[in-house]
């Protein structure tokens, strides 16, 4: 493995020679090293998930796009991605099994946050989505592969949960019989992204599609956020996507795959902070349209995440990394248990999201 590892590493045009290397990060799809040189300069190096990517040629064509009109658009070095080539000049390295191997620096003086520690750190995590968002405005969207066909498509993602209920190839289906109802129960409002995209009532923008709170790089020592990483679903999608996995994930109290749901809940106070944050970071770009559907966001996302845990549950976990059994199932229920919170606080959600200063 360290020596299939560094012939790995040796592809990549480093400055330096590779001394250090190893497991990084929490991502629950690619696998994460990072690599450090005797100059003492880092980097990043991924295995790209074949589960989740059937076209990895066509997402690090994406990439390699995204990064260079970020680079145009940025003047701070770490305020945007750089990709490291390999020797031979290509974005990525594919082993003699065929896995697909890419590299970044690692963005000097940063760190990531897995939890909200202060809420202007949410505020601000927020706020660069949306100022991401703003930035690939002027980006061709045509130019862009979908890297995950359906991503964000909750009704197609009800139609893989059917499908694997059907099957129930491990007979797990039987101990989560709560979580299919619940799911169920709110399968026919599970369109109204979708159907209001198509409708023409939403525009169609180039969004990041996973903006996780761990997503974003801020400055270890000032807390600023310096970039967006993990760019592997930058797709056509809806800004309702973007604002709406901020609140997933950076505005409930208790982590994802927290087994005490008595912990979970939606946090009214990080809501507003994370609507103030986004819409910030937009400008004037949001429509009217787009503001008052701000709620769903937050709820038919939270709402899709669990149900692709539940189906990976129901599929014996060959897509989110698990590192203890029933993880993804735990995962399902803290999802759920923030959809139902913010369905009793819909109101309040609703009001906030009109209130809140641009
Ligand atoms: C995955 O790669 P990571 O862990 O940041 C997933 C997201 C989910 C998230 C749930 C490509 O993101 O869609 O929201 O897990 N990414 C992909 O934590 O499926
Ligand atoms: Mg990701």
């Amino acid at each position: 493995m360290e020596q299939q590892m560094k012939e790995i590493i040796k592809r990549f045009a480093l400055c330096g020679e590779p001394v250090i290397w190893g497991r990084f990060g929490s991502g629950h799809i690619n696998e994460t090293y990072i690599v450090t040189c005797d100059t003492g300069l880092s980097y990043v190096l991924q295995k790209l998930s074949r589960a989740a990517f059937k076209r990895p040629y066509e997402l690090m064509a994406n990439i390699s796009a995204v990064c260079a009109f970020l680079a145009k658009h940025t003047q701070d070095r770490r305020g945007c991605l750089h990709l490291v080539s390999t020797l031979d000049g290509k974005s990525c390295y594919t082993d003699a099994e065929g896995g697909v191997w890419r590299m970044y620096d690692f963005v000097t003086g940063s760190i990531c946050l897995q939890k909200v520690e202060h809420p202007e750190e949410l505020f601000k995590t927020a706020y660069t989505f949306g100022r991401f968002q703003r930035q690939m405005n002027d980006f061709p969207v045509d130019c862009l592969y979908e890297t995950i066909v359906n991503f964000h498509n909750t009704p197609d993602r009800y139609r893989l949960f059917h499908e694997a209920l059907e099957a129930d190839p491990l007979g797990r289906a039987e101990s989560c019989r709560e979580e299919i109802a619940f799911a169920l129960a709110r399968e026919t409002a599970a369109g109204e992204i979708v159907t209001s995209l198509n409708e023409g009532l939403i525009p169609l923008r180039v969004t990041h599609n996973d903006t996780k709170l761990n997503n974003i790089m801020l400055d270890c020592t000032t807390r600023e956020p310096l970039c967006v990483i993990d760019l592997d679903t930058v797709m056509p999608g809806s800004a309702l996507y973007d604002f709406g996995d901020i609140v997933r994930f950076g505005a409930s109290t208790a982590a994802e795959d927290e087994t005490d749901l008595s912990r979970v809940s939606l946090s009214i106070g990080l809501y507003a902070t994370a609507c103030e944050g986004f819409k910030k970071g937009c400008g004037d770009m949001l429509t009217d349209k787009e503001r008052e559907m701000l709620p769903v966001g937050a709820k038919l996302m939270t709402l899709e995440c669990g149900l692709r845990f539940l189906t990976d549950y129901l599929l014996g976990d060959s897509y989110f990394h698990i590192s203890r059994p029933q993880q993804n199932l735990d995962r399902c229920r803290t999802q759920f248990r923030l959809v139902k919170d913010m369905e009793d606080k819909w109101e309040k959600l609703c009001e906030l999201s009109k209130l809140t200063s641009t």
